[in-house]
C-alpha cells in the first residue's frame, strides 16, 4: 500500500497493483481466452479514460449525469435529512466528484460536514478532485481510497455516527446480475444501522435514445471504448491497433442493458508481451467491454429486497 499527498486535509491510500499487477494480468488473460472475448469496464479508467468519461457526461446525447445532477441540486437537503445528517460521505466510483458538491454543500449547511471518502480506480482523478474540494470546503477532510471498489469494498472505513454511502451515476449497471446481488449483499453486511445508501441508476427508455447515448455523433464514446486497448498496450506491452477496431453499442431489450463492444475490422493477431500471449481476432469478431444495465423503479426495489436483511432493515427505517 502507498500513501500519496498526505497533507492535513487530504490523505489518499492507493491499493492498486499491490500485487505487481497480477490481478489485472490474470483478469485480462481470462477475458481474452473466453469465448466470446470480454474485458472488464474498470480498465477504461486510466487518466485519459477518466477524462473521456468526463467529456461523455457533457454530451447532448448522454443524459444520466445531467439528470442526476439536477436531482442532487434540488434535493440534497432532503436526502441529507432522510439520511440523518451523517458526518461522513463515502462515494463509490467518485471520479471527478462533480455532482458530489451538492451533497457536501448540504452537509455544510446542516453543520454536519466532516469527512469525504472518495473511492475510485483512478489515482489522478481522485487526487485532482480532492484538491478542488478542499479548496471549496476548508473544513473538509478527504480520506480517499484508490482501489477497485468491487474487490476492495471491505477497506472502506467505518464511522461512528453514520455514513452516507453514495453509489451514483448508474455504475451499478456495469455489474452482471449475480455480481450485482453479491455486491449489494456485501454492502448490506457492511452497513451499520445508522448508515444510509444513496443509489443512482439510469432508467429504461426508448432503445434509440439509449443507443445514441452510447454512440454519440462526436465519437467520444468510441474513443473512450477504444481507450481500453491503449491501456492494455501500456500496461501489458500489447500491440493493439486502435484503428483496427470499431465501437459497437447495442441495446439488449431482453436483458434491459446496453451492450458495448469492440469489433475487429480485420483478421488480426495481437501480441501481449506482458502476458506472453498472442490473441487472434477474426474479421467482424466482437469483444464485449461493458454492459450498462437500465432499471425500472420496481426492478430496483426487488433487487434491494433480495440483497440481504441489513439492507432491508435500513430501507424501512429510512422511510
Ligand atoms: C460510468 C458506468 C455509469 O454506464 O453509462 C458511458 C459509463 N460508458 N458511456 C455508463 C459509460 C459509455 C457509464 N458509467
Amino acid at each position: 500500500m502507498d500513501f500519496e499527498a498526505t497533507t492535513e486535509q487530504i490523505e489518499i491510500e492507493i491499493h492498486l497493483a499491490a500485487d505487481g499487477g497480477a490481478a489485472m494480468e490474470c483478469d485480462i488473460r481470462a477475458g481474452l481466452l473466453a469465448q466470446p472475448k470480454e474485458l472488464a469496464p474498470k480498465y477504461f479508467y486510466d487518466e485519459r479514460g477518466s477524462k473521456l468519461f468526463e467529456q461523455i457526461t457533457e454530451l447532448p446525447e448522454y443524459s444520466p449525469t445531467r439528470a442526476e445532477r439536477a436531482i442532487l441540486a434540488e434535493r440534497s437537503k432532503e436526502i441529507l435529512a432522510a439520511a440523518g445528517e451523517p458526518g461522513v460521505l463515502v462515494e463509490l466510483g467518485s471520479g471527478s466528484a462533480a455532482k458530489t458538491r451538492h451533497l457536501l454543500s448540504a452537509m455544510r449547511d446542516a453543520g454536519c460536514l466532516g469527512t469525504y471518502v472518495p473511492v475510485d480506480i483512478s489515482a489522478e482523478i481522485t487526487q485532482e478532485a480532492a484538491e478542488c474540494l478542499v479548496a471549496e470546503y476548508p473544513d473538509l477532510a478527504v480520506r480517499g481510497l484508490v482501489c477497485d471498489f468491487e474487490h476492495d469494498l471491505e477497506r472502506i472505513p467505518n464511522a461512528f455516527g453514520g455514513r452516507l454511502i453514495a453509489f451514483l451515476g448508474g455504475t451499478i449497471g456495469n455489474l452482471y446480475p449475480t455480481a450485482r446481488r453479491d455486491f449489494l449483499a456485501r454492502l448490506a453486511a457492511l452497513l451499520s444501522p445508522e448508515d444510509r445508501l444513496l443509489l443512482g441508476t439510469d432508467l429504461i427508455k426508448e432503445p434509440a435514445r439509449l443507443e445514441a447515448a452510447y454512440d454519440d455523433s462526436d465519437g467520444i464514446t468510441a474513443e473512450f471504448n477504444k481507450n481500453v486497448l491503449a491501456v492494455l498496450n501500456r500496461e501489458l506491452g500489447a500491440d493493439f491497433d486502435l484503428a483496427a477496431f470499431e465501437h459497437v453499442a447495442r441495446y439488449d431489450d431482453a436483458e434491459a442493458r446496453m451492450d458495448i463492444r469492440l469489433r475487429s475490422l480485420t483478421d488480426q493477431t495481437v501480441h501481449l508481451e506482458g502476458l506472453a500471449m498472442e490473441v487472434a481476432f477474426a474479421a467482424g469478431e466482437e469483444m464485449r467491454t461493458e454492459i450498462s444495465a437500465k432499471f425500472t423503479r420496481e426492478r430496483l426495489e426487488r433487487a434491494n429486497r433480495r440483497a440481504g436483511p441489513d439492507l432491508r432493515r435500513n430501507r424501512r427505517r429510512g422511510r
